[in-house]
């Protein structure tokens, strides 16, 4: 892989990293707020974002590039209400999109076909991570100040598994 790619991969390794972080943080504000359901939604997020990271990891090792890890940012430890941290969430993931997709445009502008196929598994999983944030974010909208709302949707979104992603 040449350097342009290697660069924008290893940036991106950071991006996926830091938002491991952020969901973490996430997690742990949900925690102070006694919401089991969130904590451990925002807990199986920041691993689903490690395994992202992992992915780039070994595309750069398995074409013989070379990895360069670097510092991670400071998440912020406040969020606000549950609306407010999955409303961050989804500005968040939609910066990732943004990320993913100039990504994608110099893999087109280099031709790397095998950085192209591999960020098209990218593609698709931020369609779903935006989907699936973005639901949350609705459902929190119509919960609204009704705390039975509340607890029943922290419920259901503690149900999550790793499981369930691939
Ligand atoms: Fe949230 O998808 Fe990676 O960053």
């Amino acid at each position: 892989m040449n350097d342009r790619i290697q660069t924008a991969f290893n940036d991106q390794i950071n991006e996926e990293l830091f938002s491991s972080y952020i969901y973490l943080a996430m997690a742990a504000h949900f925690e102070r707020m006694n919401l089991d359901g969130f904590t451990n939604w925002m807990k199986e997020q920041a691993q689903e974002e490690l395994e992202h990271a992992m992915r780039l990891f070994d595309h750069i090792n398995r074409r013989g590039g070379r990895v360069f890890l670097k510092a991670i940012g400071e998440p912020p430890s406040e969020y606000g209400t549950p609306l407010e941290v999955f409303e961050k969430a989804l500005s968040h993931e939609q910066h990732i999109t943004g990320c993913i997709n100039e990504l994608y445009k110099i893999a087109l502008e280099e031709n790397d076909y095998p950085a192209q196929i591999e960020l098209q598994w990218f593609i698709d999983e931020q369609v779903e991570e935006e989907e699936n944030v973005g639901r949350a974010v609705e459902q929190l909208r119509m919960a609204g100040d009704n705390q039975s709302a509340l607890l029943m949707l922290d419920r259901e979104l503690g149900q999550r598994t790793g499981e369930e992603e691939e």
